[in-house]
């Protein structure tokens, strides 16, 4: 384990969905001060990134003795033990692998919005494969028909709440669907949360950026 006096770099860029969901953790665990946030350049070959983590993805969190680590809960998971912590993750039980499962079902809503942006980053217009926006927004329904009917309590501040405040914060930004008008539980969610936990939008990514 890392010295709890150790300070961090976390390589993200601003905009990241997944980078958003370790700064919010970094704001609630009180830990800003000790992790310095470098911009990385995923489409970038030079980037230092892809020495750091051969999967070429962010975030990914530096140690002071070298050690990387990835992916965004595991960063999480990790920082949740340097602040002595456990309001995000319960630290054992059944609880804590009812969240993490909840918490991948809201990153696979990220993942497949990322998956379904990307097909307009790396194919022309033309090329684009309808058959594979299709199955990643029937992933985003299913996740969102399952948070529908069980939304979770917005007055509470976990992973899981801060993964799909991430989530539902890229399908605002980058709109690869609209989600608002079939799921008002949500929505009101949204509205919830964002009142209850100030680090959502001490997090949103600068106008000038978006
Ligand atoms: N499971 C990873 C997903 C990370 C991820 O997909 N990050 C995106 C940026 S938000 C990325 O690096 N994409 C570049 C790529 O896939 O090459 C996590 O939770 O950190």
């Amino acid at each position: 384990m890392s010295s709890l006096h150790d300070t961090f770099t976390l390589r993200s860029t601003l905009t990241s969905p997944f980078g958003r969901k370790v700064r919010m953790a970094i704001d609630v665990l009180g830990l800003a001060s000790r992790v310095t946030i470098v911009s990385a350049d995923t489409l970038d070959d030079n980037d230092t990134l892809r020495q750091q983590n051969p999967l070429g993805k962010l975030p990914c969190l530096l140690l002071a003795d070298g050690t990387v680590l990835y992916d965004s809960t595991v960063i999480v998971e990790f920082l949740q033990e340097v602040a002595a912590s456990s309001r995000l993750l319960p630290p054992s039980g059944l609880a804590r692998y009812k969240a993490l499962t909840l918490s991948t079902l809201a990153d696979g809503i990220t993942d497949a919005a990322l998956l379904m942006v990307y097909e307009g980053r790396f194919r022309d217009a033309a090329t684009y494969s309808e058959r594979w926006l299709a199955h990643q927004r029937g992933k985003i329904i299913r996740a969102l028909a399952a948070f529908e009917a069980a939304p979770p309590d917005p007055a509470k501040t976990d992973l899981v709440a801060i993964s799909l405040a991430c989530a539902f914060g890229y399908l605002d930004w980058r709109k690869p669907m609209e989600w608002r008008a079939a799921h008002p539980r949500l929505v009101a969610w949204c509205e919830a949360f964002a009142h209850h936990e100030p680090a959502l939008a001490r997090t949103r990514a600068p106008e000038k950026i978006l």
